[in-house]
Formats: structure tokens, sequence, C-alpha cells
């Protein structure tokens, strides 16, 4: 499953956010650490669903089918506050970093409003420095690879005597998902890949960790907090600085109340959706119609969603660039050996074959693997062939021929 890291500051609305994707409730405040261990919970990646395409009604396994959209779980991992020198095992800096490590993909959450000062406490909207923040975490992040490559000094001059540079480097650092070729494009872009790594300073690997950074972590900015008036500002500010597509516009606190809501039975809402409606004969206290209100006019109005649904979509789609592959075992009715029609919807690689397609649904039928169709024309696939964005696939398996006979 896919694993996505919510990074940021104290105070910036991680766990708002996770728990507006996950509906669990982890403990929300505006107290440094309040989050004492990692939040680990399973949110959804959406696309419309081939259910409408195929003209069939599904019965989704593995993941759900609302209003013809598909969700498919991931894993997103709440990382607490990092402050400044979280790298050297301040607070529980180490611990935190970690976890971080596991992740695909990263969801930097970033106070758009300018209301925390450095350290992460509340201040004033607009006293703050969103884009100074997201360097901050940024850094510790940096300073955290490089410490990983630097207590690992002996092992990887050792290891370059008898293979690559990269290979040597890849090695301490395979634990936080880098590979070879990261590593490699990293040394290109460093302009280290000639250097000898006994003779690399302090800086150098430095600036190594920090060309890999994104290559192994590929990061969404969250401009959270756009409720807040003094967001439109700093938005743009974050936009010039990653660039717009690196930057998603959103309020965790808005799709939390909309979800709850939802949940409660108050609203009729689907996460990723552009309205919202209160349900009738639903008696709302003035309490609930003031917050609803100011999210319409305050969120909807103004960015036409809350941006959560999106930001995962984003990352899963576009940094990640996975594709949504519905596998199906009766290739005429879309149904897996129960009946249950399109079941299930993975979330694959760009470039994926249907070997790769075998080996994720279970390695017995890669051991197995005869051949692959496509259920939606009937034909063969070839087996290098890439799996493409809504894809679905029948693989055929020595067992499977068997009990046909
Ligand atoms: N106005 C506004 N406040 C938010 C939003 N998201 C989170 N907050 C508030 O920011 C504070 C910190 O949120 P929290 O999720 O605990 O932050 P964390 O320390 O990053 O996990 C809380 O008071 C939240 O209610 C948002 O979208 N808009
Ligand atoms: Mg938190």
């Amino acid at each position: 499953m896919l694993t996505i890291g919510i990074i940021g500051k104290t105070n910036t609305g991680k766990t708002t956010l996770f728990n507006a994707a996950t509906l669990l409730n982890a403990k929300i405040s505006n107290f440094p650490f309040t989050t004492k261990e990692p939040n680990i919970g399973i949110a959804y990646v959406s696309d419309i669903c081939v259910c409408k395409e195929l003209g069939v009604k599904d019965k989704p396994q593995n993941s759900t089918c609302i209003d013809g959209w598909r969700y498919v779980p991931v894993k997103i991992i709440d990382v607490p506050g990092l402050l400044k020198g979280a790298w050297m095992g301040r607070g529980l800096g180490n611990q935190f970093l970690s976890v971080i490590g596991q992740a695909d993909a990263l969801i930097h959450v970033v106070d758009a409003s300018a209301s925390i000062d450095a350290e992460g406490k509340i201040t004033q909207p607009g006293s703050g420095n969103p884009v100074q923040d997201a360097i901050d975490v940024e850094m510790e992040i940096e300073r955290w690879i490089a410490e990983i490559i630097v207590s690992n000094e002996d092992l990887i001059i050792r290891e370059a005597s008898s293979s690559t540079l990269a290979e040597a480097i890849t090695k301490p650092l395979s634990g936080i998902k880098a590979n070879q070729t990261q590593v490699s494009q990293a040394l290109e872009k460093s302009k280290l890949k000639d250097l000898p790594f006994a003779e690399w300073n302090l800086n150098q690997i430095i600036k190594f960790s920090s060309l890999l950074l994104p290559l192994i972590k590929p990061t969404l900015i969250i401009a959270n907090k756009m409720d807040i008036l003094t967001s439109e500002k700093y938005i743009e500010m974050l936009a010039d600085y990653y660039g717009r597509s690196l930057v998603a516009a959103c309020s965790a606190e808005a799709e939390l109340a909309l979800r709850r809501a939802e949940k409660k039975g108050l609203l009729q809402y689907t996460p990723g959706q552009e309205i919202f409606r209160i349900k009738k004969n639903v008696k709302l206290t003035p309490k609930q119609k003031g917050a609803l209100k100011y999210i319409e006019t305050r969120v909807m109005a103004k960015w036409m969603r809350t941006g959560i649904q999106q930001a995962l979509n984003t990352v899963a789609f576009k940094l990640l660039r996975t594709n949504m592959i519905y596998p199906v075992s009766d290739e005429t009715n879309y149904m897996d050996h129960h009946g249950n029609v399109l079941p299930d919807a993975l979330l694959m690689p760009d470039s994926s074959t249907p070997i790769d397609l075998a080996r994720n649904i279970h390695t017995s039928i890669e051991k197995n693997y005869i051949l692959a169709i496509d259920a939606k024309t009937g034909i063969r696939l070839p087996k290098d062939y890439n799996l493409r964005h809504k894809d679905v696939v029948k693989i055929m398996t020595r067992t499977t021929t068997k009990k046909r006979r």
C-alpha cells in the first residue's frame, strides 16, 4: 500500500488533516508535542470509477465506490512536530524522522495564514513566515539524511572500493527507500559523481542530501488554513518559491467539519466534491449554522473546495505517477471468483507491466502467470505492456486453466 507521510511545523494543522482524511480522532490541540507518537491511518485517493464507462454495478472489496467515484486506500502517517534540531535528536526528533523513512511521498503542511511563529506557537495571523517555516522543516530532513550518510562513512568507503559510488551510498539509504537510480541522479545533479567519497566534506554531503530528498520523497506543499484571510498573500509566496503545481490551497479544519457533519447525517458531502448540502428535515444549532456559513463563504465560494481530497489525489497520481488498475478473474463480467464486480482497484506505478500486477496480487499468481487480457477489449496483452490508468485486466494462471478443464 502506498504510504504518505504528513510533515510540517507544530500547529500547522497536520493532525487536523490526518483526522479529516481518516476520520479517526487523534488529539488536536495547539500545544507543541501533543502527538507523542505518530498516528497511522487509512486515507483514500479517488478518481472516476470504470463502472460508469463499462455500464456495470460494481461491488468493491478492497476499495469503495461512492457516486461513481472509486476511493482506493493509502496509508497515511501524521509525524508530530519537527522542531529545529530534530535531526540532532531534539524533542523526539530522530524517532519521528525515522517514520518519514517509510513514506513513498510527503504532504508538507504549512500554515499559510502565517499565524505561527518560528517555534510553531500560535501568534497573530500575518506575523509568521510560512516560506521560512517550510524551508526550516526541509532543512531538518536534509540534515537527517546527511546524518545517515555521515554515520555510515566507513561502510560507504569500504563498499565503494569494490562497487560504484552510487551502489555504496545507496546501501545505508535503502532503509529510507532510496534506490540506486535516485542516488545516481542526485550524484549527477550535485556534480559529486567523480569525487571519491572519502574526499567529500560536510557541505557536499548536505548538498547531495538536499538534491536526493525530492527524488526519494516527492512532496506536495499544503498551504493550510486558507479560510483565514491572510493566507491569500502567503499562498502566492509559497507558489512562487515551490512552483504552483507543488502547492495546494487547503483548509483541513473545513474538511474535518464537513466530514464529521456528514458522518452525523447532517449533510450530503462527498470528499473532493465542490458542494455540500444540508439534509432535509435536519435541525442545525446556531453554532453549526455559523460554522457551515463560514465554510461556505470562506472556503467553498472562494476556493471551490477544501483541497484535502485533491491533495491526496495529486500525491498519488501526479507526484508518484501511479495508475488505478482493476484486476478481475472473469474478463467478460469483470468479476472475481465470488461474483464481485470490479472488486479491487490497485495503485500501481506508471510503466508497471502485467507481470508486476500479477506479483502485486500474489507471488503465486506471478509464478503461474500465463497471459494477461485487457477486459475492456478482450485483447491479449504482451508481457512488457505498460498498464494504463483504469485498465481492467485478467491474469490467466496455470491453476486457473486446470480448474476450467
Ligand atoms: N483556521 C484554521 N485553523 C486550522 C486549520 N487546520 C488546523 N487548524 C487549527 O490549527 C491548530 C493546530 O492544529 P493541529 O492539527 O493540532 O496541528 P499540528 O500540530 O500540526 O498537528 C488547531 O487549533 C486547529 O484547529 C484550518 O484549515 N483553518
Ligand atoms: Mg499534531
